[in-house]
């Protein structure tokens, strides 16, 4: 019999310290007003103390106490980050070793804000291929890697992390796909360059090691190239669609292009701000938590990311 997959258990993890718009006003040149009005964020929270990787580990273990389930039963485990604690071990590793998953597998996955999505989409593979249980989690430490002087940047970003458990049953809740990248765009958005600093080496530092972007540029691909890819898998009957939480400006435009109310579009980045690849599942988890999204519903949801790489992509799928 054929075998399919389906979300059946979401968790969130943010660090405690909040810092609100006002706090970053006292710390660089910017406001409240400048801030909320462009991009919709109020608030977001910073590690004080945490890495990606405890963030991960936190969102795996709620996952195994809300389930019920055993971290033996996984099968896989993927992380979606650019903002890994190492290059290598993997997060994803991390979060094996401290919750003991001894029969999974596990890597990272790199595609930015898109990752989620990615990994969700190659998740879904590897159940319909044979396996049962695994976990997708998004998480990121992005203040880590923000230039704190460049107030056009550091005051759109924030830490956490979000996940799902996958696992096989027998109904298709996944119905459609399109993910895409377009590699000779990815310098409109970079982060973590690292300076080979061997002792034949010849050339100086070209890049920086902050994140840093070309907000016009990467704008423009989320209204034209993300609009067409949403308009390629979104359905009539679609309840709600998650977004990545770039900003509230994108997702109206977005909105209004494919002609979908924009209360069908949930957000959340006026307390998150942008968390990269945590930005959809933490969607996901607190629109379960307030009860608009509920697993087992059949309710249609479209996730949707773009970002650095530059990828993009969107799933539908049934809950
Ligand atoms: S912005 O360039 O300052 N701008 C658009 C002209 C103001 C509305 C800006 C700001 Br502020 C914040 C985010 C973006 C943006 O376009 N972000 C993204 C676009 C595509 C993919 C990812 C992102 C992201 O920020 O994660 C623009």
């Amino acid at each position: 019999m054929e075998q399919y997959a389906k979300i059946s258990c979401t968790s969130r993890y943010v660090p405690e310290k909040a810092v609100s718009n006002q706090e970053l006003s006292t710390m660089m040149d910017t406001s409240d007003e400048w801030i909320s009005s462009r991009t919709g964020i109020r608030s977001r929270n910073i590690v004080t103390k945490e890495n990606t990787s405890d963030l991960c580990t936190a969102v795996a273990e709620k996952l195994l106490t809300r389930s019920g389930r055993t971290a033996d039963e996984l099968d896989f485990i993927i992380v979606a980050t650019m903002t890994p604690d190492f290059n290598t071990p993997s997060v994803a590793c991390f979060v094996q070793g401290n919750i003991a998953a001894t029969n999974a597998f596990a890597f990272d996955i790199s595609a930015a804000c898109t990752g989620f999505v990615y990994g969700l989409s190659l998740g879904e593979k590897l159940i319909r291929t044979g396996k049962k249980l695994g976990m997708i989690i998004g998480g990121e430490t992005l203040s880590k890697v923000l230039d704190w002087e460049d107030r056009s940047t550091a005051v759109l970003f924030g830490d956490g992390a979000a996940g799902v458990l996958l696992e096989a049953c027998e109904k298709q809740h996944f119905l459609k796909e399109k993910l895409q990248a377009d590699g000779q765009r990815g310098h409109s958005l970079t982060s973590g360059y690292t300076q080979n600093n061997n002792p034949f080496y010849t050339e100086s530092t070209e890049y920086s090691n902050f994140l840093q972007m070309n907000g016009r540029d990467i704008y423009d691909f989320s209204l034209k190239d993300v609009t067409s890819n949403l308009l390629s898998v979104v359905e009539e009957d679609v309840d709600y669609l998650l977004l990545h939480q770039a900003n509230k400006r994108i997702i109206e435009k977005i909105s209004k292009k494919v002609k979908v109310p924009r209360e069908k579009f949930l957000t959340n980045m006026e307390h998150n701000g942008n968390t990269s690849g945590a930005s959809i599942p933490l969607l996901l988890d607190e629109s379960v938590e307030k009860g608009i999204l509920t697993l087992g519903s059949n309710q249609k949801i479209v996730l949707t990311g773009y970002g650095g790489g530059l990828t993009w992509g969107s799933i539908l799928l049934t809950l």
